[in-house]
């Protein structure tokens, strides 16, 4: 029996486990006591890394399909195969022909993160799609915009916070996200004994039960909310921009469109009373150590990208951007904002750049949204998209209108996957690719050090070979990247690069990036190294969160822009939302506590009880549907139609209805043959690719217009 440190890769808290070992079989997980930022916390999904491990539905060895199903075949026929694919298609029909959508777990992945940037370099398609734009793609441009860096998203400093606005999150559920705070549970608790915490939701969740208050709020008016706070700001205190006034821009831009808002206008819209936006703005101006945070729900909505930005104001004109017990940035030890000379680069060009194919939406990042994918390969011409890898995704369960995404992934002339299932989207593929799982991999969070509430880093090795054929997701990145440059006849230069990559392997990498950041040799000889972090098992914390603006902004920006030009449209748009009448129901997603996204409904210890993926909905609104609690309801938006077991509850308020995401297991020939037989229904199935956020491009997959009655109607 051996006892492994390692992390947990599930989600964003990165909590230390220990993992106990019995003849290559994992008896055990528990939290890890020592791991200085955990401490000892886990959660429940924890132990289904044992599962993934063990599942016999994972594949282990390289699969094409055929026309009798899945077959076999080796790494080496495999890769040639993909490579040769991809650069024929390219090569017939231009670089573009060749999509990529990367799914959330890369993020979570060391070698993904080290290795897929030069991969998609060598790809040359500007079609690059991923879970950003269903996700925190606001919070990114916010920063991008405001602050010059689409990675200077800042991160609620909870353990010093004692005032707390919570709009669109459920963090003691999702375990938090753009705040890796392992056991945030309790650190929120904190905050509501030592001063404050509201939360705004249409759902009186378990994040708002633990609350001070909890505020119900009408699904995507959290910009209007904002904008009446905004202006009870400008109207009654000065804006306290301190160390972020030099530079500071567009100030009275700000201020002139919050004018425009006063609580009372907003009240009716949002369902929030006038007083309630009045006081929390004016406390939030008045408290030392406070902050409004956004996520998830504030996100994906109408008006999401504008309601990123005015987050980001609202803590920057009351004083708490950059200030100790409010939003704050990191310090990473790796760190992928500086360059590593230690300055800070110079500002990019990173918006707009280039354009989605038919609807003509902008790129951000280097990525195009993912709500124009299914129509850029669906809708005729010579330019359509005709191939894709999908790497770590699971798009037909996880972004809009699913079924058009199902029907346009059928439709490519080549799609590879990178996975370790056959998930409802590389059902499709031609050819799948296994990578070994989370315990089988060593890990240093490159991602989630950068949005973390204290500065961490912790580096460890596999707990547990595999046994299967998988690989790495790093060596099929290399060995494709490898294969493409043979193809493309690229730069002896460029081979030996890839080559050098290759032999340093992630730990090789990790080690020098290590010493080339800003807590390695610049720091003297006794800086950060992976020797020390070996040293160091169990994690290194590298202290509370400082400011740190401007430095951290890229050398030529002037400083904060508080409303910058791209938001216009968003503003306008709100404007004549503000007046404009809303569905009499609409549709609201939801997290649980013991599933992840797509991917963990095939551990039984984690599905155990009645089907979760259930119809949320108000009692008075199931009367006017004549639906009683447990009835088949059906579901219907403009793009499609699904039916789950109705729950009655009048936590959510009238007019709203919840569906988690990640369900639609039935679909045929998905792999995971438990998730299968308690397959539930997909949310976007009923969420709509042409509903997308005006600035962004990201999804709005809040307040989705339904229609709800009993199935069957003559029952
Ligand atoms: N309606 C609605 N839709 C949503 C959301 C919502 O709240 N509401 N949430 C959105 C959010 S926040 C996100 S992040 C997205 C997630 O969307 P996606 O990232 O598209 O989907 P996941 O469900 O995370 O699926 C991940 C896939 O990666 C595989 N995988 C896991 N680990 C690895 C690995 O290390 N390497 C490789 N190669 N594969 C791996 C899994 O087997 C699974 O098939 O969904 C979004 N969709
Ligand atoms: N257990 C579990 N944990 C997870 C995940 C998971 O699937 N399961 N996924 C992980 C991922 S990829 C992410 S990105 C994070 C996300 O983590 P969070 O950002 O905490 O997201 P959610 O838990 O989806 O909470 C979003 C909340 O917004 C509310 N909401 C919906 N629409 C609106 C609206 O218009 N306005 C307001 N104010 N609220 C609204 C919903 O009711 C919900 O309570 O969680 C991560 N952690
Ligand atoms: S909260 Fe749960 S899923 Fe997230 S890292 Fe910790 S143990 Fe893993
Ligand atoms: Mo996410």
């Amino acid at each position: 029996m051996t006892q492994k440190i390692h992390t947990c890769t599930l989600c964003e808290a990165a909590c230390g486990i220990l993992v106990t070992i019995e003849s290559n079989r994992v008896t055990r997980i528990e939290g890890d006591p020592d791991d200085p930022l955990s401490r000892g916390h886990i959660c429940p999904k924890a132990a289904a890394l044992a599962d993934l491990q063990h599942d016999p539905d994972r594949l282990t060895h390289p699969v094409r399909k055929t026309p009798g199903g899945w077959q076999r075949v080796s790494w080496d026929d495999a890769l040639d195969e993909v490579a040769s694919r991809l650069h024929a298609i390219g090569a017939e029909h231009g670089p573009d022909a060749v999509a990529t959508y990367l799914g959330n777990p890369n993020v979570h992945n060391l070698g993904s993160m080290l290795y897929m940037p030069a991969l998609l370099r060598t790809l040359r398609s500007r079609r690059r799609y991923s879970a950003t734009s269903v996700d925190q793609l606001p919070h990114m441009l916010a920063g991008l915009q405001m602050l010059g860096h689409p990675l200077l998203m800042p991160v609620p400093d909870v353990d010093r916070c004692n005032f707390l606005l919570m709009f669109g999150a459920n963090p003691a559920v999702s375990n938090g996200s753009i705040a890796t705070a392992p056991g945030i549970r309790k650190r929120l608790e904190g905050v509501a004994q030592r001063g404050e915490l509201h939360v705004f939701d249409p759902r009186r969740t378990r994040t708002a039960k633990l609350a001070t208050a909890h505020h119900f709020i009408r699904p995507g008016t959290d910009a209007l909310a904002l904008l009446a706070m905004l202006h009870v700001v400008f109207a009654e205190r000065s804006p306290a921009l301190g160390h972020l006034g030099a530079g500071a821009r567009n100030l009275e831009r700000l201020r002139a469109v919050a004018e425009r808002f006063a609580p009372e206008r907003v009240a009716a819209k949002t369902g929030v009373d006038a007083q309630t936006l009045r006081r929390l703005a004016l406390t939030l101006a008045d408290t030392e150590c406070a902050l409004v945070y956004g996520r998830m729900g504030a996100c994906t909505q109408d008006f999401g990208g504008t309601t990123g930005m005015l987050l980001v104001a609202l803590n920057a004109v009351t004083g708490n951007l950059d200030a100790v017990g409010g939003m704050m940035f990191t310090q990473p030890a790796v760190d992928a904002i500086h360059t590593p000379t230690g300055k800070p680069g110079r500002a990019k060009a990173r918006f707009g750049r280039w354009t989605s194919r038919v609807r003509g939406l902008p790129e951000c990042n280097g990525e195009l949204p993912v709500a124009t994918l299914a129509e850029d390969v669906l809708e005729p011409g010579d330019d359509r998209i005709r191939a894709l890898v999908l790497w770590a995704g699971n798009p037909v369960l996880s972004c809009p209108n699913g079924t058009k995404l199902d029907r346009a992934l059928q439709a490519l002339d080549f799609c590879v996957s990178v996975d370790l299932y056959v998930n409802e989207s590389n059902r499709h593929a031609d050819l799948i690719l296994p990578v070994v799982p989370p315990l089988s991999r060593p890990h240093y969070d490159a991602a989630f050090a950068l949005l973390s509430v204290r500065n961490f880093a912790k580096y460890v090795e596999a707990a547990l070979p595999t046994e299967g054929a998988e690989r790495h997701d790093w060596q099929i990145i290399v060995e494709l990247q490898q294969r493409l440059e043979a193809l493309q006849g690229t730069s002896r230069v460029r081979r030996l690069a890839t080559h050098a990559a290759r032999l340093l392997g992630p730990k090789g990498t990790l080690a020098a990036a290590l010493r080339a950041g800003p807590r390695g040799l610049r720091s003297g000889l006794g800086g950060l190294s992976l020797r020390k972090l070996g040293e160091h098992p169990h994690g290194i914390d590298l202290g509370p969160l400082k400011p740190c603006l401007p430095e951290r902004m890229p050398a030529d920006w002037p400083g904060i822009d508080l409303c910058p030009d791209i938001y216009a449209q968003g503003l306008d748009a709100l404007e004549a939302a503000a007046e404009a009448e809303a569905p009499a129901l609409v549709l609201i997603g939801r997290r649980q506590l013991a599933s992840n996204n797509s991917w963990l409904h095939n551990a039984p210890r984690l599905t155990k009880g009645p089907s979760r993926c259930t119809l949320l909905i108000h009692p008075d609104d199931a009367a006017d549907a004549g639906i009683s609690d447990g009835d088949e309801a059906q579901v219907r938006s403009s793009v499609g139609t699904v039916v789950a077991p109705a729950q009655l509850t009048a936590e959510v308020m009238r007019g709203v209805v919840s569906l988690p995401h990640g369900y639609g297991h039935g679909r045929e020939g998905v792999g995971w043959s438990h998730a299968a037989s308690n397959p539930g229904c997909s949310i976007n199935d009923l969420t709509d690719d042409a509903r997308v956020d005006v600035v962004s491009g990201n999804a709005a997959f809040s307040g989705t217009a339904v229609e709800v009655s009993r199935w069957p109607a003559n029952r």
